[in-house]
Protein backbone atom coordinates (compact mmCIF):
# COMPACT_ATOMS: atom_id res chain seq x y z
CA UNK A 1 0.00 0.00 0.00
CA UNK A 2 1.43 3.63 -1.27
CA UNK A 3 1.46 5.96 1.91
CA UNK A 4 -0.78 8.93 1.10
CA UNK A 5 0.09 12.61 2.47
CA UNK A 6 -3.22 13.71 2.13
CA UNK A 7 -5.17 10.97 4.24
CA UNK A 8 -3.12 11.64 6.45
CA UNK A 9 -4.02 15.13 6.65
CA UNK A 10 -7.41 14.91 6.37
CA UNK A 11 -7.83 11.71 9.15
CA UNK A 12 -5.97 14.19 11.70
CA UNK A 13 -8.13 17.27 11.15
CA UNK A 14 -10.99 15.35 11.09
CA UNK A 15 -10.65 13.61 14.14
CA UNK A 16 -9.43 16.53 16.53
CA UNK A 17 -12.13 18.53 15.30
CA UNK A 18 -14.45 15.88 16.01
CA UNK A 19 -13.33 15.58 19.53
CA UNK A 20 -12.53 19.42 19.90
CA UNK A 21 -16.20 20.14 18.68
CA UNK A 22 -17.09 17.58 21.76
CA UNK A 23 -15.53 19.16 24.58
CA UNK A 24 -17.00 22.79 23.61
CA UNK A 25 -19.22 21.20 26.48
CA UNK A 26 -18.51 19.03 29.81
CA UNK A 27 -18.99 18.42 32.81
CA UNK A 28 -16.20 19.79 34.15
CA UNK A 29 -13.20 21.97 32.76
CA UNK A 30 -9.29 21.45 34.14
CA UNK A 31 -6.80 24.31 33.27
CA UNK A 32 -3.14 22.67 33.78
CA UNK A 33 -2.19 19.71 33.19
CA UNK A 34 0.07 19.35 36.03
CA UNK A 35 0.02 16.36 38.91
CA UNK A 36 -2.87 18.15 40.35
CA UNK A 37 -5.00 18.61 37.26
CA UNK A 38 -4.38 15.33 36.16
CA UNK A 39 -5.12 13.43 39.26
CA UNK A 40 -8.45 15.42 39.10
CA UNK A 41 -9.41 14.70 35.68
CA UNK A 42 -8.70 10.67 36.52
CA UNK A 43 -10.90 10.28 39.43
CA UNK A 44 -13.66 12.11 37.74
CA UNK A 45 -13.35 10.20 34.26
CA UNK A 46 -13.67 7.41 36.51
CA UNK A 47 -16.81 8.08 38.03
CA UNK A 48 -17.89 8.77 34.48
CA UNK A 49 -17.77 12.52 34.21
CA UNK A 50 -16.82 14.38 31.24
CA UNK A 51 -13.35 16.21 31.41
CA UNK A 52 -11.32 18.01 29.27
CA UNK A 53 -8.19 19.59 30.65
CA UNK A 54 -7.03 22.61 28.80
CA UNK A 55 -2.88 22.86 29.25
CA UNK A 56 -0.72 25.73 27.91
CA UNK A 57 2.68 23.77 26.92
CA UNK A 58 3.44 21.15 24.12
CA UNK A 59 3.74 18.48 27.35
CA UNK A 60 1.41 17.79 29.80
CA UNK A 61 3.11 16.95 33.77
CA UNK A 62 3.79 20.56 34.57
CA UNK A 63 6.40 21.00 37.19
CA UNK A 64 6.53 17.48 37.89
CA UNK A 65 9.30 16.46 35.35
CA UNK A 66 11.92 18.07 36.75
CA UNK A 67 11.53 16.63 40.46
CA UNK A 68 13.88 19.01 43.08
CA UNK A 69 16.53 21.13 41.14
CA UNK A 70 15.85 19.25 37.53
CA UNK A 71 17.12 15.99 39.34
CA UNK A 72 14.16 14.20 38.29
CA UNK A 73 13.13 12.12 41.59
CA UNK A 74 10.32 12.85 43.71
CA UNK A 75 9.17 12.23 47.00
CA UNK A 76 5.35 11.76 48.55
CA UNK A 77 4.76 10.84 51.91
CA UNK A 78 2.48 8.06 53.65
CA UNK A 79 -0.75 9.48 52.93
CA UNK A 80 -0.67 10.13 49.02
CA UNK A 81 1.23 7.08 48.87
CA UNK A 82 -1.73 5.14 47.64
CA UNK A 83 -2.48 6.97 44.48
CA UNK A 84 0.36 6.75 43.14
CA UNK A 85 -0.09 2.31 43.91
CA UNK A 86 -3.47 2.75 42.39
CA UNK A 87 -2.11 4.25 39.38
CA UNK A 88 0.44 1.82 39.28
CA UNK A 89 3.58 4.29 39.81
CA UNK A 90 6.47 2.56 41.19
CA UNK A 91 7.46 3.55 44.51
CA UNK A 92 10.62 2.96 46.83
CA UNK A 93 10.41 4.11 50.57
CA UNK A 94 13.43 5.95 51.84
CA UNK A 95 13.43 7.23 54.96
CA UNK A 96 10.35 6.23 57.41
CA UNK A 97 6.88 7.56 56.04
CA UNK A 98 8.69 8.75 52.79
CA UNK A 99 8.79 7.33 49.28
CA UNK A 100 10.71 8.43 46.46
CA UNK A 101 9.14 8.00 42.63
CA UNK A 102 10.69 8.49 39.00
CA UNK A 103 9.59 12.00 38.53
CA UNK A 104 9.10 10.70 34.39
CA UNK A 105 7.59 7.54 35.45
CA UNK A 106 4.82 9.59 37.29
CA UNK A 107 3.97 12.19 34.73
CA UNK A 108 3.78 9.56 31.79
CA UNK A 109 1.74 7.04 34.23
CA UNK A 110 -0.65 9.54 35.57
CA UNK A 111 -1.64 10.82 32.44
CA UNK A 112 -1.70 8.18 29.92
CA UNK A 113 -3.81 6.25 33.32
CA UNK A 114 -6.10 9.54 33.05
CA UNK A 115 -6.38 9.55 29.30
CA UNK A 116 -7.59 5.97 29.13
CA UNK A 117 -10.14 6.88 31.77
CA UNK A 118 -11.67 8.57 29.70
CA UNK A 119 -9.61 12.68 29.90
CA UNK A 120 -9.43 13.91 26.89
CA UNK A 121 -6.70 16.38 27.43
CA UNK A 122 -5.57 19.59 24.88
CA UNK A 123 -2.42 20.64 24.89
CA UNK A 124 -1.09 23.93 23.32
CA UNK A 125 -4.42 26.08 24.30
CA UNK A 126 -4.26 28.37 26.52
CA UNK A 127 -7.26 29.72 28.71
CA UNK A 128 -7.10 33.60 28.27
CA UNK A 129 -10.46 34.50 29.74
CA UNK A 130 -13.84 32.73 31.34
CA UNK A 131 -16.97 32.87 30.43
CA UNK A 132 -19.77 34.00 33.48
CA UNK A 133 -23.50 34.16 33.47
CA UNK A 134 -25.60 34.66 36.65
CA UNK A 135 -22.26 35.58 38.97
CA UNK A 136 -21.07 31.97 38.03
CA UNK A 137 -18.13 31.02 36.39
CA UNK A 138 -19.27 28.19 33.39
CA UNK A 139 -16.81 28.32 30.78
CA UNK A 140 -13.60 29.22 29.58
CA UNK A 141 -12.29 30.92 26.64
CA UNK A 142 -9.08 29.22 24.62
CA UNK A 143 -6.66 30.59 22.28
CA UNK A 144 -3.31 28.90 20.65
CA UNK A 145 -0.76 29.30 22.63
CA UNK A 146 0.82 29.85 19.54
CA UNK A 147 -0.95 32.80 19.11
CA UNK A 148 -0.72 34.11 22.48
CA UNK A 149 3.21 33.72 22.40
CA UNK A 150 3.33 35.65 18.95
CA UNK A 151 1.08 37.80 20.44
CA UNK A 152 -0.78 37.56 16.97
CA UNK A 153 -4.74 39.53 17.07
CA UNK A 154 -6.54 36.63 16.38
CA UNK A 155 -10.20 36.08 18.68
CA UNK A 156 -10.73 33.24 20.87
CA UNK A 157 -13.08 30.61 21.09
CA UNK A 158 -15.41 29.79 24.06
CA UNK A 159 -16.33 26.10 25.50
CA UNK A 160 -19.04 25.77 28.37
CA UNK A 161 -18.59 23.40 31.89
CA UNK A 162 -20.77 22.76 34.24
CA UNK A 163 -17.38 23.40 36.73
CA UNK A 164 -13.99 24.56 36.08
CA UNK A 165 -11.30 23.77 37.64
CA UNK A 166 -8.08 25.92 38.32
CA UNK A 167 -5.41 24.04 38.41
CA UNK A 168 -2.67 26.26 36.51
CA UNK A 169 -0.27 26.11 40.15
CA UNK A 170 1.70 29.07 41.51
CA UNK A 171 0.12 31.32 38.79
CA UNK A 172 -3.37 30.64 39.69
CA UNK A 173 -4.28 32.04 36.38
CA UNK A 174 -8.26 31.45 36.35
CA UNK A 175 -8.58 32.94 39.80
CA UNK A 176 -6.75 36.08 38.88
CA UNK A 177 -8.53 36.16 35.51
CA UNK A 178 -12.09 36.06 37.63
CA UNK A 179 -10.39 38.77 40.36
CA UNK A 180 -9.43 40.82 37.65
CA UNK A 181 -12.64 41.02 35.24
CA UNK A 182 -15.56 39.78 36.99
CA UNK A 183 -16.42 42.06 39.88
CA UNK A 184 -17.24 38.52 41.83
CA UNK A 185 -15.24 38.55 45.05
CA UNK A 186 -13.25 35.49 45.27
CA UNK A 187 -14.04 32.79 48.40
CA UNK A 188 -10.69 34.31 50.18
CA UNK A 189 -10.72 36.88 53.30
CA UNK A 190 -9.93 38.95 51.15
CA UNK A 191 -12.17 38.68 48.10
CA UNK A 192 -8.80 38.84 46.27
CA UNK A 193 -6.03 36.23 45.27
CA UNK A 194 -4.27 35.89 48.73
CA UNK A 195 -0.99 34.70 47.47
CA UNK A 196 1.66 31.87 48.66
CA UNK A 197 3.73 32.15 51.22
CA UNK A 198 7.93 30.95 51.50
CA UNK A 199 8.44 27.61 51.90
CA UNK A 200 7.39 25.40 54.44
CA UNK A 201 5.96 21.56 53.72
CA UNK A 202 4.80 20.07 56.30
CA UNK A 203 2.41 23.03 56.74
CA UNK A 204 1.72 23.65 52.85
CA UNK A 205 1.13 19.50 52.32
CA UNK A 206 -1.71 20.05 54.71
CA UNK A 207 -3.17 23.74 54.01
CA UNK A 208 -2.97 22.82 50.44
CA UNK A 209 -5.67 19.86 50.48
CA UNK A 210 -7.95 22.18 52.79
CA UNK A 211 -7.39 24.89 50.71
CA UNK A 212 -8.60 22.64 47.48
CA UNK A 213 -11.98 24.08 47.56
CA UNK A 214 -14.76 26.56 46.32
CA UNK A 215 -12.87 29.72 45.37
CA UNK A 216 -15.57 31.29 43.06
CA UNK A 217 -19.30 29.88 42.06
CA UNK A 218 -18.42 27.20 39.78
CA UNK A 219 -14.68 27.58 40.16
CA UNK A 220 -12.37 25.38 41.94
CA UNK A 221 -8.69 25.69 42.99
CA UNK A 222 -6.98 22.63 42.83
CA UNK A 223 -2.96 21.54 43.43
CA UNK A 224 -0.57 24.65 44.05
CA UNK A 225 -2.71 26.98 43.11
CA UNK A 226 -5.38 26.48 45.95
CA UNK A 227 -2.32 27.99 48.20
CA UNK A 228 -1.76 30.67 45.67
CA UNK A 229 -5.78 31.44 46.29
CA UNK A 230 -6.26 30.99 49.90
CA UNK A 231 -2.98 32.08 51.19
CA UNK A 232 -0.55 28.81 52.63
CA UNK A 233 3.01 28.01 51.61
CA UNK A 234 4.77 26.54 48.75
CA UNK A 235 6.24 23.06 49.62
CA UNK A 236 8.99 21.96 47.15
CA UNK A 237 9.47 18.74 45.49
CA UNK A 238 7.02 16.89 47.80
CA UNK A 239 4.00 16.02 45.70
CA UNK A 240 1.38 14.23 47.73
CA UNK A 241 -0.70 17.43 48.41
CA UNK A 242 -1.20 17.86 44.41
CA UNK A 243 -1.86 14.16 44.30
CA UNK A 244 -4.64 14.41 47.07
CA UNK A 245 -5.80 17.58 46.11
CA UNK A 246 -6.86 16.09 42.96
CA UNK A 247 -8.30 13.28 44.00
CA UNK A 248 -10.32 15.94 47.09
CA UNK A 249 -11.75 18.31 44.22
CA UNK A 250 -12.96 15.72 41.96
CA UNK A 251 -14.45 13.55 44.81
CA UNK A 252 -16.37 17.21 45.56
CA UNK A 253 -17.44 17.55 42.06
CA UNK A 254 -18.67 14.37 41.37
CA UNK A 255 -20.85 14.84 44.59
CA UNK A 256 -21.78 18.73 42.86
CA UNK A 257 -22.55 16.90 39.05
O1 LIG B 1 2.62 23.94 37.88
P1 LIG B 1 1.92 22.65 37.82
O2 LIG B 1 2.70 21.40 37.88
O3 LIG B 1 0.77 22.69 38.94
P2 LIG B 1 0.29 21.62 40.02
O4 LIG B 1 -0.35 20.45 39.37
O5 LIG B 1 1.66 21.08 40.66
C1 LIG B 1 2.59 21.94 41.25
C2 LIG B 1 3.94 21.28 41.22
O6 LIG B 1 4.33 20.99 39.90
C3 LIG B 1 5.05 22.10 41.87
C4 LIG B 1 4.94 22.14 43.32
C5 LIG B 1 5.05 20.85 44.08
O7 LIG B 1 5.30 21.11 45.39
O8 LIG B 1 4.78 23.19 43.87
O9 LIG B 1 5.06 23.41 41.32
O10 LIG B 1 -0.45 22.37 41.04
O11 LIG B 1 1.05 22.60 36.47
C6 LIG B 1 0.25 23.67 36.06
C7 LIG B 1 0.02 23.57 34.56
O12 LIG B 1 -0.91 24.56 34.17
C8 LIG B 1 -0.52 25.07 32.90
C9 LIG B 1 1.00 25.09 32.96
O13 LIG B 1 1.56 25.10 31.67
C10 LIG B 1 1.29 23.81 33.73
O14 LIG B 1 1.50 22.71 32.88
N1 LIG B 1 -1.13 26.40 32.75
C11 LIG B 1 -0.87 27.51 33.50
N2 LIG B 1 -1.65 28.53 33.08
C12 LIG B 1 -2.40 28.07 32.05
C13 LIG B 1 -2.07 26.70 31.84
C14 LIG B 1 -3.39 28.64 31.19
N3 LIG B 1 -3.77 29.93 31.31
N4 LIG B 1 -3.95 27.87 30.23
C15 LIG B 1 -3.57 26.57 30.09
N5 LIG B 1 -2.66 25.97 30.88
Amino acid sequence: MKLDEIKISKAIIEAYNKKLIDALQVDVAIVGAGPAGMVCGYYLAKKNKKVAIFERKLSVGGGMWGGGIMFNEIVVQEKAKGILDELGVNTRACEKGYYLADSVESVSTICSKAVKAGVKVFNLLSVEDVMIRKNRICGLVLNWTAVEMARLHVDPITMAARFVVDATGHAAEVAHIVERKSGIALKTKTGKVMGEQSMWADVGEDTIVRNSKEAAPGLYACGMCANAIFGGPRMGPIFGGMLLSGRKTAEILAKRL
